[in-house]
């Protein structure tokens, strides 16, 4: 049978077939009454509608890739930031106003029901994020690409702050059924853990193949969800797995009599899909950990070589057909499982193997703190994955022999190079296992791509520097220009069209209007709306009452120590004791007013920045109960930082705090969400702030601080806060007030240890060094925002510079210089 003579019926894109398919939807697919129907019957009735507009295009795309035998990418990541689906996707098939006047003749509020909609919080921060901004700019430039990651049961914690402090509450966000994901039972695979390795003797094994026997077993089961193109035909699919039980009990355990014994291996097998790990700070060093990584890399390799072979008898091809691409570290196991596949199940020799791993696989580093950086103890390893430890043992035998080939025998660089941490307990690098297998070796932004050749990977770039590249992160409009901020498209769209959504460079049409008085304002207006949406939310949310005439002051990312939102706080403070002291004086003060705003959240088990959080909430009834303050200062710390929460927050703020220690951000990419909605930038030169000073131009962009050369100069001098502390009277009455209590006046040295990270114990961050420099730039950040229409101006040239920062842009990048694939071609 071929397609053209399959019947089925096409959805319909008018009002009258929607609400038709949307009535159908509710009865036959979600069995509700209309007249009992919840609004979360109708939301998913809705969605289930609006994805079978997606499917005929998911058909047809899949298709194609087939037909035209295109190579494909796989971007296998251990975290997909996903946030919500129902707008983006309305977006997608352009049925927004369709589909809300459907549902308005139902008496349903679109908008309502779309706040129902549960974020997929499938990951962390920025680099889970930029995976879910990279889906949707391959689905839309046709790059034929597939992500592959887990189906955690859990995402991200839900964060709520109860007495100023941060208590996680788990996030089941599949209650209510997931409408956009399509379970795939028939599609899985065996993931083996544990055994041993038997060496495999004969004419079968020439190559030193081996078995891997006794293995305890975990099925990964595909779930695949629907990454529609904007304004194409082209769609993608986001592959997750999740884990099942080999067998559905324990018979042995069952026919002993023990029941809950039964069970409980059951469930102890499908825990590895179960949570994501809440940290991106710290390895947790964790089994539960290793078993997630390799879980989600053998099946998706598993998958891939399978789809391959389909249309392949050898693997001579493999290299022009598949690239894979591994989001950082956390992904490294599929690379010895590649060659596991090559070598022991399809006797591949090994520098046959070898040679097709290198060609295949392509790294991107997203950070360069070391103790963000992955290793595995041996041991560990060798328990969970001992086949996979021989063959990067030998990876590293190879290696360290060319080295040694062209080196001489310098035991010094072969003990840095070595993928094995000797020093202390033994561990595998994982970071050096990526480096060592990819052609392709990426940072994140100039800034960072040239720093990691210095730091984490100077060895290794002398080896191959031809493999180093940068590419530098970008966001997707979509969602953060069109989706959230319905004002400023709206103008956009009137003034220069709509074709900024898929050519980003559009916005420069913006840089003469800056100077048109009626643009100027119609810009304003639009930034005013967002004010208001996102005061509304504090409001109903949090019960404070914020005024949208001043200026919003924001910081919202994860909570860490090299972001330093303890600066801010610090800023904070010495407004507010400016205010108290002009007050008590007598004297008037020349401070614009602002609302500061803060979201983050802290891994649970890091403590410096849960006591941020809680000093934030301090601050903040203090300030906001000071009747001195009144007008001139609010702090609000929102609860739940989110994907859905950010798109109300990133286009209501005036002002962007981008603040880390020069040389500390590998990137950011709420910077560039936040200036594409018009916000001036506060920043440090750290991550792609240098490359949106460039791009906005110095004169619409306050940088300060010291830069990532003298903050090393500082760090090799001894860094000496003291001196700061002593030096500067006004700092030294902001720590003090934190330190004698101020903000915990029940618990007066509650911040003790705040104080001394600051003060006494050498802060790696060099707050103190940053402060005047900070604060001073404060003050001209106030002098232009009473220039109202020069403030407008400069943020209408931040929206004109950002089509750069377009990940449409980076992924055109990696498709032509990494992964070397073709758009796929539609009729
Ligand atoms: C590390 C770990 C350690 C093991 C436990 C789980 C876990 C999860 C994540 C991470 C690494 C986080 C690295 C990260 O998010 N980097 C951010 O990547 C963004 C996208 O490139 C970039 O914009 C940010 O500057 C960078 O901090």
């Amino acid at each position: 049978m071929t397609i053209e003579d399959f019947a089925y019926d096409h959805p319909d894109r008018d009002v009258a077939a929607f609400k038709r398919a949307v009535a159908n939807k509710l009865i036959y697919a979600v069995g509700k009454d209309p007249v009992a129907a919840s609004p979360d019957d109708w939301l998913n009735a809705t969605a289930l509608a609006v994805r079978d507009q997606l499917v005929e295009r998911w058909m047809t795309t899949t298709r194609a890739n087939y037909a035209q035998d295109l190579k494909r990418v796989y971007y296998l990541s251990m975290e997909f930031l996903i946030g919500r689906t129902f707008t983006n996707a309305l977006l997608a098939v352009d049925l927004y106003s369709t589909v809300q006047q459907a549902l308005a003749d139902f008496g349903v509020d679109m908008s309502a029901l779309a706040e129902r909609e549960p974020d997929a919080a499938l990951g962390n921060g920025g680099l889970g994020r930029l995976a879910a901004c990279f889906l949707d700019s391959m689905a839309t430039l046709g790059v034929p690409g597939m992500g592959y990651g887990i189906r955690y049961e859990y995402g991200m914690f839900r964060q709520q702050i109860v007495n100023g402090q941060q208590v996680e509450t788990p996030d089941y966000w599949l209650t209510r059924g997931n409408p956009w994901e399509f379970q795939r039972p028939e599609v899985n695979y065996r993931v083996r853990f544990g055994g041993h390795v038997q060496k495999r003797e004969g004419p079968q094994a020439p190559y030193g193949a081996a078995d891997w026997v006794d293995t305890h077993d975990v099925l990964a089961v595909a779930y695949d969800t629907i990454i529609p193109g904007y304004g194409t035909q082209a769609t993608n699919t986001l592959r997750l797995w999740s884990a099942r039980a080999t067998e559905e009990i324990d018979l042995s355990a069952f026919n002993r009599g023990n029941y809950m014994q039964a069970v409980e291996s059951k469930n102890h097998s499908e825990n590895v899909s179960r949570v994501l790990y809440p940290d991106d700070s710290t390895p947790s060093g964790r089994e539960l950990r290793l078993h997630q990584e390799y879980f989600f890399c053998s099946a998706s390799v598993q998958d891939l070589l399978r789809r391959y072979l389909r249309n392949h008898t050898t693997f001579d091809q493999l290299a022009d057909k598949v690239s894979i691409h591994l989001n950082d570290t956390h992904p490294v196991l599929a690379v010895p499982e590649l060659m596991r596949l090559l070598l022991d199940q399809h006797g591949l020799d090994w520098d046959t193997a070898w040679g097709l791993t290198q060609k295949v696989f392509s790294y991107t580093n997203h950070t360069l703190m070391h103790e963000a950086l992955e290793t595995w103890p041996v041991e560990m390893m060798g328990r969970i994955l001992p086949r996979h430890l021989q063959i990067i043992y030998d990876m590293n035998a190879k290696f360290l022999a060319t080295v040694t080939e062209k080196a001489g025998n310098d035991v010094e660089l072969l003990r840095r190079l070595s993928l094995v941490d000797e020093a202390g307990g033994r561990r595998v690098r994982m970071a050096y296992v990526a480096v060592l297998a990819s052609h392709s070796i990426n940072g994140v932004s100039g800034l960072h791509s040239e720093l990691m050749k210095q730091s984490i990977f100077a060895d290794f770039a002398k080896i191959f520097p031809e493999r180093f590249n940068n590419k530098t992160n970008g966001v997707t409009p979509r969602r953060w220009l069109a989706q959230a901020n319905p004002p400023l498209a709206a103008l956009l769209d009137q003034r220069i069209g709509r074709g900024w959504r898929r050519d980003l460079m559009q916005l420069e049409a913006l840089r003469p209007m800056a100077q048109q008085p009626p643009f100027v304002r119609a810009f304003r207006h639009a930034k005013r709306e967002n004010k208001l949406r996102l005061a509304n939310w504090v409001e109903q949310n949090m019960g404070v009452v914020i005024d949208t005439d001043a200026m919003f002051d924001v910081q919202v990312k994860r909570i860490h120590e090299y972001k330093r939102q303890l600066l801010n706080v610090l800023h904070v403070i010495s407004r507010y004791q400016r205010i108290v002291a002009a007050h008590e004086a007598g004297e008037a003060i020349d401070l614009v007013p602002r609302v500061v705003v803060f979201a983050g959240k802290a891994a649970s088990a890091y403590h410096m920045a849960k006591l941020v959080i809680r000093l934030i909430n301090d601050v903040a009834s203090v300030v906001n109960a000071d009747a001195r303050a009144g007008k001139l200062l609010k702090v609000v710390f929102l609860p739940n930082y989110s994907v859905s929460l950010a798109e109300i927050i990133m286009p209501a703020a005036d002002l962007s705090e981008q603040i880390s220690t020069a040389g500390t951000e590998a990137s950011g990419t709420g910077n560039m969400k936040f200036a594409l909605n018009g916000a001036l930038t506060i920043g440090t030169l750290d991550g792609a702030n240098v490359e949106m000073k460039e791009n906005v131009g110095d004169d619409n962009i306050f940088i300060f601080g010291h830069t990532t050369p003298e903050v090393a100069d500082i760090r090799a001098h001894g860094y000496e806060p003291r001196r700061y502390y002593d030096a500067n009277p006004q700092l030294q009455r902001v720590l003090d007030a934190i330190r004698d209590g101020a903000f915990s006046p029940g618990e007066p040295a509650r911040y003790q240890s705040i104080f001394d990270t600051l003060v006494n114990w050498g802060d790696q961050y060099l707050l103190l060094a940053d402060y005047e420099s900070y604060v001073d730039t404060q003050a001209k950040v106030d002098a232009l925002y009473r220039d109202s229409d020069a403030w407008t101006r400069k943020a209408i040239l931040n929206v004109a510079g950002m089509g750069a920062f377009s990940s449409d842009r980076t992924i055109a990048e990696y498709a032509h210089t990494i992964w070397h694939t073709k758009p796929v071609m539609l009729g």
